[in-house]
């Protein structure tokens, strides 16, 4: 029995799944994952000798591929000092000016330790200033497994969100509405209606979650107006996008300045970070010196810190994303290529680098038209790519991330893989 194949049944044994978060599972693709033996720039190789071109990237955090030369350094050279201190270190002071001279609407901001964290404190922080309970988010997007963002949307248009998840009360998910994503009379109806109750509304400013969906032109900077017409905060949940669209996230790339920022994935290099900030005011509202309480054992976390302070030192250099979005590109055109040929209808969807492809005619603007997407058709692309060494994500609703690693030869071997993939799904 292969290694993996061992490994697995094994982990499932101690660990629900045998995973330690459930996408990881490959319950949306079939069959079993393969368990990784080490990672190093864009590949990564599983226990039993196969390498892979590596397109997942941890889903987001590994912009500069695996064990760059940086992250390792700055995590060796931290570690021989210790693991943890439960106290402040000049670092934390240094990544929080970085973050904050790279996203000028993130005056202030407190550490955490993933996107979950993030998420939930920025919601308390929004009821917190506001005094106001309820949260709207859109279907489709992902915010963390936070109680009150477990939801999905209730019957017919903005009444009450329904629990998704066992365990979620109801009383909370009636605390959150739904809304469809891209759709501002949708949003200007509920706050007409509803508005004195709102706290804020959040949104991954380009979704990840549904697959890459960009916001429709105008989209973001509607909600910003309807926002503050109605007294509510907005919430830009930047735990993919940002430091991945541009170095100063969504809100720099599509010019909108939100109340509050989420952030994690790329500022921890790999390792547990997650942060939100924003306004000065509203973050003056954080425990210790405002009501808003949020504590964490690891928040700041000398590691995890060194890591992100080194991804993000490299992404400063400013040619950066402009080779992120070359290559972003020519793995899209490739794959666009590639359906054509093989009269197999596809919609890429792509901002810089990441990307998902649809197995559907498009457009995919909104979560009911990715959910028009053949997933059985994905599932079996997935692993013809896995088969050819190319790893995707798990999931047709997922992002595929190309990274500073990957070179213009890998997208064209990826390219040829998925050429081949195709054909044999035709
Ligand atoms: P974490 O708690 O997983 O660090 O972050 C939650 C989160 C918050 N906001 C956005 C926009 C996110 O995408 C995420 C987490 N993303 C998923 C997959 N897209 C992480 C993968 C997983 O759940 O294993």
């Amino acid at each position: 029995m292969a290694s993996s194949d061992l490994l697995f049944e094994q982990a499932q044994r101690l660990i629900p799944g045998g995973v330690n978060s459930p996408v990881r599972a490959f319950r949306a693709v079939g069959g079993r994952p393969f368990f990784v033996q080490r990672g190093e720039g864009a590949r990564i190789w599983d226990v039993d000798g196969r390498s892979y071109l590596d397109f997942l990237g941890s889903w987001g955090p590994l912009i500069l591929g695996h064990a760059p030369a940086p992250v390792v350094l700055g995590v060796t050279e931290a570690v021989r000092r210790g693991t943890s201190y439960g106290a402040p270190t000049s670092r934390e002071v240094e990544i929080a000016e970085v973050i904050s001279r790279a996203i000028p609407s993130v005056e202030m901001v407190r550490l955490v330790s993933s996107g979950t964290e993030a998420a939930m404190s920025a919601v308390r922080l929004a009821r917190g200033a506001t005094g106001r309970d309820t949260i709207i988010k859109f279907d489709g997007c992902y915010h963390g497994h936070a109680d009150g963002l477990l939801v999905k949307a209730g019957s017919g248009g903005a009444t009450f969100s329904l629990p998704d998840s066992l365990g979620v009360p109801a009383s909370l998910a009636s605390l959150t509405l739904t809304l469809p994503f891209n759709n501002l009379d949708a949003l200007r109806q509920t706050l007409k209606a509803r508005g004195s109750e709102v706290a804020a509304v959040i949104v991954e400013p380009v979704a990840g979650n549904m697959g890459v969906v960009p916001p429709a032109p105008g989209f973001l900077q509607g909600l910003r107006d309807l926002c503050t017409r109605h007294g509510a905060l907005l919430i830009f949940d930047e735990v993919i996008t940002g430091f991945r669209v541009a170095y100063g996230g969504a809100q720099s790339l599509y010019g909108v300045t939100p109340d509050l920022t989420c952030l994690g994935k790329i500022i921890g290099g790999g390792l547990p970070v997650g942060a939100y900030g924003g306004r000065r005011d509203l973050l003056e509202k954080v425990s210790p010196l405002g009501g808003v309480y949020q504590a964490g054992t690891l928040s700041g976390n000398p590691l995890a810190v060194a890591a992100g302070l080194a991804t993000l030192r490299a992404l400063a250099e400013p040619t950066v994303y402009r080779r992120l979005e070359a290559l972003g590109a020519q793995l899209q055109e490739g794959l666009e290529t590639a359906a054509r040929d093989a009269g197999i209808p596809l919609t890429v969807n792509r901002v810089g680098s990441m990307l998902t492809l649809f197995f559907t005619e498009g457009p995919v603007t909104d979560f009911a038209s990715a959910k028009r997407s053949d997933t059985g058709r994905y599932a079996k692309f997935f692993h013809g790519m896995l088969s050819r060494g190319v790893f995707l994500a798990a999931s047709q609703f997922e992002a595929a991330f190309v990274s500073l690693a990957h070179s213009e030869a890998d997208i064209e071997s990826a390219g040829r893989a998925a050429r081949a993939a195709l054909q044999a799904i035709r």
